[in-house]
């Protein structure tokens, strides 16, 4: 398979990509570049196929989730794929009464509140997402030697939309109930990472060759907080799936006080938004771990000039890492210019090359 290691075989060209050789710290022919959310609205032509397709339809359609997915690879030339989905998919495939609101994001129609709600939580099968294995075996045949990223949300960040009902700025529900009843959280997280855990592994065995956990808001809690009462369900979904080799990313935002504990949490790559530059990130995650990020992606709204003015300073700071992976500190926002991406992926291409 295309994750295959190289004992006492030839190396697929897949493992021996740019951007899989960063996560595994080894050395790399150009510091591979791939952008959060590269996929989605700032592209035209992902604009013109989801025309009239509700987004959770889009994402089980697999010709489409295809297309979407290469749309940014053919378009930037970028070192990695990301598989075109949403973090709340494998929810909505166990059954829940969710919706991905236009302008808006995921919405659950009965919040998940008290004991008697977790019943709702069922566990997740392959069975309930084939279109994420018929899409992501179409999409490893097409993309050849550029590795894909499946990915999940964490139990963290599932779970603030499923208690609080959809987005929020303080997740006031989420958290009263981590500090309020910490069981009925435990037993929560717990279950959502069981979740996560087979919706990745459906995702790995299709053929993806990285995950990425998206724990996108835990930087809303203090690393007390973070390490007693969210760190063991992440910990459960990486430890689930160690065995497959894969390299795992975990990513936050606003998570510099959290970089250790989230690569204690059994990441390989610890993803760092653009408010810690990546040398003090390497002191605070330690040896032993990649880094990847973290450009400023407002950065992307100014000249050319100053696009790359900001990346060398990416760079530099990168410079002693032991693995980088360049990327924004956050997604792609929806009025980027695509060709200012296109033009950021030369130049980090043209820098680094060794
Ligand atoms: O109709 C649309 O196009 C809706 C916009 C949209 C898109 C394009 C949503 C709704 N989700 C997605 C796809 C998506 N979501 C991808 C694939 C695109 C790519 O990376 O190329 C990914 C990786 C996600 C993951 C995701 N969804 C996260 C984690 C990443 C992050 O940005 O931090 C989160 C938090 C979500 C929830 C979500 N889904 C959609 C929105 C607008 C939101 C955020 C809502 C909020 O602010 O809480």
């Amino acid at each position: 398979s295309a994750n295959a290691s190289p004992s006492g075989q030839q190396p697929t060209a897949t493992y021996d990509s740019a951007f899989l050789k960063a996560c595994r710290r080894e050395a790399v022919p150009h510091t591979p570049v791939w952008f959060m959310r590269q996929a989605g609205r700032s592209l035209p032509e992902y604009r013109k196929v989801r025309e009239g397709v509700p987004m959770l339809e889009s994402c089980m359609r697999p010709e489409l989730v295809t297309e979407i997915t290469l749309q940014p690879v053919r378009r930037h030339n970028v070192d990695a794929a990301i598989y075109f989905s949403d973090i709340v998919v494998p929810l909505k495939a166990i059954g829940l009464d969710l919706d991905i609101k236009p302008g808006v994001g995921p919405v659950v129609e009965q919040p998940i509140r008290t004991r008697a709600d977790l019943a709702r939580l069922r566990d997740l099968t392959p069975e309930d997402v084939p279109y994420v294995t018929e899409a992501i075996g179409q999409l490893t045949c097409e993309l050849g030697a550029t590795p894909l990223i499946g990915f999940a949300g964490a139990p963290f960040t599932l779970a603030s939309y499923l208690v609080e009902g959809g987005p929020s700025r303080t997740y006031e529900n989420a958290k009263a109930m981590m500090y309020g009843d910490p069981g009925l959280w435990a037993d929560l997280l717990d279950r959502l990472a069981d979740i996560t855990a087979v919706f990745l592994k459906v995702q790995i065995e299709a053929g993806a060759s990285a995950v990425q956990l998206f724990d996108s808001w835990a930087g809303a809690l203090a690393p007390a907080d973070y390490r007693h009462s969210v760190m063991p369900a992440s910990a459960k979904v990486f430890e689930a799936v160690a065995g497959y080799g894969v390299p795992r990313i975990h990513f936050g935002v606003g998570t510099g006080e959290l970089l250790k504990l989230m690569g204690e949490a059994g990441a390989d790559v610890v993803g760092v938004d653009w408010r810690v530059p990546l040398d003090e990130a390497q002191r605070r995650v330690g040896p032993g771990r990649a880094l990847q990020g973290n450009l400023d992606p407002t950065v992307l709204f100014t000249g050319k000039d100053t696009v790359e003015a900001k990346a060398r300073e990416v760079l530099d700071a990168a410079e002693g890492l032991e693995g980088h992976v360049f990327n924004l500190g956050h997604g792609v926002l929806p009025t980027t210019d695509p060709d200012a991406l296109t033009r950021l992926v030369e130049y980090v291409h043209t820098r680094t090359a060794r």
